[in-house]
C-alpha cells in the first residue's frame, strides 16, 4: 500500500476526506503518505525535470515519499516560462510554439515517461491546473473596455474605450489536434495590457454581453477575479465546457492521479463544483484535489472549503506564516500557538501542511522563507503529526542555487534530517496521538502506535534553550532512542509507560522505540521489601544489555506497584538465555545493593516469565 497519499490512521473520517485518501484495503494498512512539490521557481531547462522525475522515483519512494506535485506541463509564453502563463494546455511539449517543442521541463514523452516511472515505483502524481488567465496570445483584437480602480475593481474609472487586447489564441503550430477550440476575446472578461494605448499599471475590464467579473471570488480590492494576462470569463459556457474537456482529455492522457490547482481566490468558487465532478465522473477517477488559495486568514480558507462543498484540500498558508514567524523570533516565538489559526488545527482532513514553495521562496512574490535552524523543527510539525497531509519543498531537499536581480541565493539541502523524519513517519507516526504543546519554548507529542507499526514515538522540540518533558507513551519499561541522531541519550519508560524525553536548544529529537525482535521475550521482575527515602527508587540491572549490562547507570527503574513491592517489565531480553541481576536502590549515582548472591532467570524461547529478588 504504497501509493496512497495520505491515510492517517485511527481517525473516522468524513465522506469527503476519502476522495484524498484514495483507500483500498482499508486505513489500518496503510502507510503514511507524503507529497513533494517537484519543482522550485528556479528549476533551469538544463535540469530537465521530466527526466529527474523518471530517475529519481525509486529513491523518492525508497524515502517514503508517495506523491509528487508536478509542475504545469503545458507549453507557456516561452521554453522557460514556469508553467504560471499558460498559453496552450493541449501542447505538453509536443509542438513548435511560442519558439519551442519542449516546455521548460521536457517534452511530452518525457512527461509522460516520469508519470509512468513514477508510477511504477508506487507514486501518486498531482498534475497542476493554472485556469485563470491564458498568456502569449497570437494576435490582438479591437475589444470594448473601460479602466477600472486598481484596489476597487468594482470601480470603473472613464468612460469605454477600444482597446487591442491580447486575446486571439489559434495555436498555429498545433492546428485543431486534440481540440479545434479557438480563444478570442469574449472568453475572457479583462486584460492589463491594451497594444494601443502602451499604458502601464491599468486594469481593463471587457464590455458586452454577460461581460463582469466573476463572482464569488476572494473579496480583496472589491472584487479578485483579476490577477494577470487575459483573464478567463467563466460564465460563458464554451469556457466551461471547453475546460471540462481539456480535464477529461488531460486525465486520461497522462495518467494523473489527481489535480493542484493554481490561484483559485481569483476563480468563480462553484465553477470547480461542476468541473471537478464532470471530470471525476466521466473519468470514473477519485482524483484528489488540492487548491492553492493563498490568504493567511482561516476564515477564507474555510469558507473556500464550504463554497466548493469539500471537494477539494487547501494548502495551509497561515502554518507557513506560522512557520516563517518562529523562525524569525530569535527563541521568543510562543510554540504553544504554533498550530493556531490554521487549517492544520481546525480543517485537518482538508490541510496540506507545508513549510515553504516556490512563491515564498527568496525573491519570488510572496517571499516569506524560514529560516534555515527551524526547518526540521517545521518538518517535524508537519510529518510526524496526525493532522494534515504533510507536502516537503524540492529545494528543501535536493537544495538550490540561483541568481535572480543581481541577487544569488543558496537554500541549503535539509535532506539528511528529512530522511530520518521521512523514515519516521513511514514507520512510526501512527496510532493515538497525546499533545504537550504546553510551553513557550518546548512542545512535544507522543504517538502510541496501532496493531501494524506497534513501536511508540515521541517528539520534542524547543525554539529556545534545551529540557525535558515528561510525556506518556504507552509502552513500560521501553527504551527509547533519537532517530534523528542529535541525542546519544537513551531514556527508558516507567512502568507506567511515561518517560523524560530531552531536547537540545534549538532542536528536534525523534525518540522511537527500541525494536523488539522475534527472538526477544519479556521478564517481569519484582523487588521485594524496597524500602526507600524519599528521591530513591528501585532499579534491576543485570548481564545483558537490556539490563544494563551491570552498568548501574543504565539500570531499569521499576515502579512501587504494592510499596515496598516494586515491579516492572523488560521487554526486550534474549530468550533461552540465563539472565544474573539484581535489584538496587538509586538516589543520583549513589546505589545501595540488594544483599546476597545474584539473582538468576532463565528465559523461555518465546512469550514471558516472571523472576523476583529481595532487599
Ligand atoms: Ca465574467
Ligand atoms: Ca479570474
Amino acid at each position: 500500500m504504497r501509493n496512497r497519499f495520505n491515510p492517517r490512521q485511527g481517525t473516522v473520517l468524513p465522506a469527503f476526506a476519502l476522495l484524498l485518501l484514495v483507500l483500498g484495503g482499508g486505513a489500518a494498512s496503510a502507510q503514511n503518505g507524503v507529497m513533494m512539490q517537484y519543482f522550485h521557481w528556479y528549476n533551469t531547462q538544463g535540469d530537465n525535470l521530466w527526466l529527474k522525475v523518471a530517475d529519481q522515483a525509486d529513491e523518492l519512494a525508497a524515502a517514503g515519499i508517495t506523491a509528487l506535485w508536478l509542475p504545469p506541463a503545458y507549453k507557456g509564453t516561452n521554453g522557460t516560462d514556469v508553467g504560471y502563463g499558460p498559453y496552450d494546455l493541449y501542447d505538453l511539449g509536443e509542438f513548435n510554439q511560442k519558439g519551442t517543442v519542449r516546455t521548460k521541463y521536457g517534452t511530452r514523452a518525457q512527461y509522460l515517461a516520469a508519470i509512468q516511472a513514477a508510477h511504477d515505483n508506487g507514486l501518486m502524481v498531482f498534475g497542476d491546473l493554472v485556469f485563470n488567465h491564458k498568456a502569449g496570445a497570437d494576435a490582438v483584437e479591437w475589444v470594448t473596455a473601460v479602466r477600472v480602480d486598481n484596489n476597487n475593481r468594482n470601480l470603473e474609472t472613464g468612460s469605454d474605450l477600444s482597446i487591442q487586447a491580447w486575446t486571439a489564441f489559434d495555436f498555429p503550430g498545433r492546428g485543431n489536434t486534440y481540440s479545434p477550440f479557438k480563444w478570442r476575446w469574449y472568453h475572457f472578461d479583462g486584460v492589463d495590457w491594451a497594444q494601443n494605448l502602451q499604458e502601464s499599471g491599468k486594469i481593463y475590464k471587457f464590455r458586452g454581453t454577460g461581460k463582469a467579473w466573476d463572482t464569488p471570488v476572494d473579496t480583496e480590492f472589491g472584487n479578485y477575479d483579476y490577477l494577470m494576462y487575459a483573464d478567463l470569463d467563466m460564465q460563458h459556457a464554451d469556457v466551461v465546457a471547453e475546460l471540462k474537456t481539456w480535464g477529461v482529455w488531460y486525465a486520461n492522457t497522462t495518467g494523473v492521479d489527481g489535480f493542484r490547482m493554481d490561484a483559485v481566490k481569483h476563480i468563480k468558487y462553484d465553477f470547480w463544483n461542476g468541473w471537478l465532478d464532470h471530470v471525476r465522473t466521466t473519468t470514473g477517477k477519485p482524483l484528489p484535489s488540492i487548491a492553492e488559495h493563498w490568504t493567511y486568514d482561516v476564515v477564507r480558507l474555510k469558507a473556500f472549503l464550504d463554497a466548493t462543498g469539500n471537494r477539494m484540500s487547501l494548502f495551509d498558508a497561515p502554518l507557513h506564516l506560522n512557520f516563517f514567524n518562529a523562525s524569525r523570533g530569535g527563541g521568543n516565538y510562543d510554540m504553544r500557538t504554533l498550530m493556531n489559526n490554521t487549517l492544520m488545527q481546525q480543517r485537518p482532513a482538508q490541510a496540506v501542511t507545508l513549510v515553504e514553495n516556490h512563491d515564498t521562496q527568496p525573491l519570488q512574490a510572496l517571499e516569506s522563507p524560514v529560516m534555515d535552524w527551524f526547518k526540521p523543527l517545521a518538518y517535524a510539525f508537519i510529518l510526524l503529526r496526525e493532522e494534515g497531509s504533510p507536502s516537503v519543498f524540492y529545494p528543501d531537499y535536493y537544495g538550490a542555487t540561483y541568481t535572480d536581480r543581481g541577487i544569488n541565493v543558496t537554500i541549503n539541502s535539509q535532506k539528511v534530517i528529512l530522511d530520518k523524519l521521512l523514515d519516521a513517519r513511514r514507520r512510526f507516526a501512527y496510532g493515538p496521538q497525546y499533545n504537550y504543546l504546553d510551553h513557550q519554548n518546548i512542545i512535544g507529542w507522543t504517538r502510541l502506535g496501532n496493531a501494524q507499526h506497534p513501536r511508540a514515538m515521541a517528539v520534542i522540540l524547543s525554539d529556545g534553550a534545551g529540557g525535558a518533558k515528561w510525556m506518556e507513551v504507552g509502552k513500560a519499561n521501553a527504551r527509547f532512542f533519537d532517530h534523528t541522531g542529535n541525542s546519544a541519550a537513551v531514556v527508558t519508560t516507567d512502568g507506567a509507560g511515561w518517560g523524560e524525553f530531552p531536547v537540545g536548544g534549538g532542536s528536534v529529537s525523534v525518540w522511537v522505540q527500541e525494536e523488539i525482535l522475534p527472538n526477544q521475550v519479556s521478564v517481569a521482575f519484582t523487588c521485594n521489601n524496597g524500602i526507600t527515602v524519599t528521591g530513591q527508587d528501585v532499579y534491576v540491572v543485570g548481564s545483558v544489555s537490556a539490563l544494563g549490562s551491570w552498568n548501574t547507570a543504565s539500570a531499569i527503574k521499576l515502579s512501587p506497584t504494592n510499596y515496598p513491592t516494586w515491579t516492572g517489565t523488560v521487554p526486550n531480553l534474549p530468550s533461552s538465555t540465563t539472565i544474573e541481576w539484581k535489584c538496587l536502590k538509586k538516589q543520583g549515582t549513589t546505589v545501595v545493593w540488594q544483599p546476597g548472591a545474584n539473582n538468576a532467570v532463565t528465559t523461555p524461547s518465546s512469550g514471558s516469565t516472571t523472576s523476583s529478588g529481595s532487599f
